[in-house]
């Protein structure tokens, strides 16, 4: 817990700063534990130094986290990259028509990967994949349902917002109804995909087919109601600006106020490779950084801020440690091509238990193993190297 003192600290770091005298305000709110505006969240954005918006968004992070940084041990499967949809920063999709271009897994190929991980430690399948017109409802309950007989103890988290609006639609079901078969058949929770940017002509331009901000936010909403947890992406740095992104945060930040089903934010960094938005730049690691701040500063009732580090590349994800983020996502373990292909920094995004404990460890911060929903697996922190298990993916 932090004390008076800590308090008192980052008034009086604040005034040391040549904008300090702007920025008091925040400073008192993010000691009081209260919620920053949508005019302050610009005002860091705009105006804050990363040294100011670091020192506060690690405040925060200590205060709910300590020095804990979270990761888990999961696998990805990715059921195909056909995709009904024509979003321009996908580097990963093909349209159906060039469907012999691309891939689709049998859920037979599926199982064969699921059960490739039998006796290894991983706690967390994630699905997630294009949309493929073929690939319906009743496809996935089944496969889950398989996932779940075959090995009850793994969590499974899957499919975003977009593909599940596709296939509830296509199913005739309502959201609700929809929700409760994936539930039944053994869906646990969903990733934060396919949020991109809620703003209407921002999305419109980088995605105009797909589901847009109010069905993205009732599909959480519903899965929520179903004592599902979920978690939020946005996809930044491309053509939007600060206020497109505090506009995002607002409405997830308002559907949690109602909920309280999000667990994690993820803001997730555009990659400009093999897309229709090459001649976009990318954000420098500055922007990464002061992205990562202002999310933990003005996400106030999101629990846990992840980076995603395949994206980022492990030393940025190190760094994003002192800039609130306190979860680094998983092992991954796999050939994940949603980022590979869109020029992440990590060609080959898989990292074992020890390496990604030694990153966290490097940067002194306390790695700590986590289940999907974020009970504690195991606390690293006095762990001799030597003690990894064979087991360990
Ligand atoms: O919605 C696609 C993004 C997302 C690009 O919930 C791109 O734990 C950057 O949401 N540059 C899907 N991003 C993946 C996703 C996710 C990943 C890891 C963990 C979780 C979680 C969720 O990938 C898409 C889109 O926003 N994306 N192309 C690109 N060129
Ligand atoms: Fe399809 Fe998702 Fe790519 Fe959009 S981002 S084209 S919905 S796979």
């Amino acid at each position: 817990m932090i004390s008076t003192n800590k308090e008192d600290e980052l008034i009086s770091l604040v005034n040391s700063f040549h904008e300090g005298n702007l920025f008091k305000k925040i400073a008192e709110k993010v000691t009081n534990d209260e919620r920053i505006t949508d005019e302050e969240g610009l005002l860091l954005f705009e105006k804050a130094s990363l040294g100011l918006t670091a020192m506060f968004a690690n405040y925060i992070r200590e205060k709910k986290h300590g020095d804990i940084t979270y990761f888990n041990r999961n696998f990805h499967i990715e059921p195909t990259n056909v995709c009904v949809f024509s979003c321009k920063f996908c580097s990963y999709s093909r349209l159906y028509a060039h469907r012999d271009e691309g891939w689709q897994l049998s859920a037979d190929q599926m199982m064969d990967i699921v059960k490739s991980y039998d006796g290894k430690a991983v706690t967390e399948v994630h699905i997630v994949g294009g949309v493929h017109p073929k690939m319906d409802l009743n496809f996935f309950c089944d496969l889950i349902s398989r996932i779940k007989q075959h090995r009850p103890d793994l969590h499974v988290k899957g499919f975003t917002a977009v593909e599940l609006d596709y296939m509830f639609r296509k199913a005739k079901l309502t959201i609700a109804e929809g929700m409760l078969k994936l539930k039944n058949a053994g869906l646990q929770s969903m990733p934060g995909g396919g949020a991109e940017i809620f703003d209407e002509s921002i999305r419109q331009q980088i995605s105009a087919d797909k589901v847009d901000a109010d069905g993205w936010l009732k599909i959480h909403e519903e899965a929520h109601k179903l004592g599902m947890h979920t978690n939020a992406t946005m996809l930044y740095g491309h053509i939007e600006n600060y206020a497109h992104r505090i506009d995002h945060m607002n409405r997830l930040r308002n559907l949690q106020d109602k909920t309280n089903g999000f667990n994690t934010f993820i803001p997730l960094k555009f990659r400009n490779k093999n897309n229709d938005m090459s001649n976009v730049p990318e954000s420098s690691v500055v922007e990464d950084m002061k992205m990562y701040a202002v999310a933990r500063i003005y996400m106030d009732n999101f629990p846990h801020l992840k980076a995603y580090w395949p994206m980022l590349g492990r030393q940025n994800a190190q760094l994003s440690l002192s800039f609130g983020v306190n979860d680094i996502d998983g092992t991954i373990d796999d050939s994940t091509k949603i980022y590979s292909m869109a020029g992440s920094e990590e060609q080959k995004p898989s990292m074992n238990t020890q390496e990604l404990v030694t990153l966290i460890k490097q940067v002194k911060r306390r790695p700590v193993e986590r289940d999907t929903l974020y009970n504690v697996i195991k606390d690293y922190s006095l762990q001799n190297a030597k003690e990894f298990d064979v087991t360990m993916n």
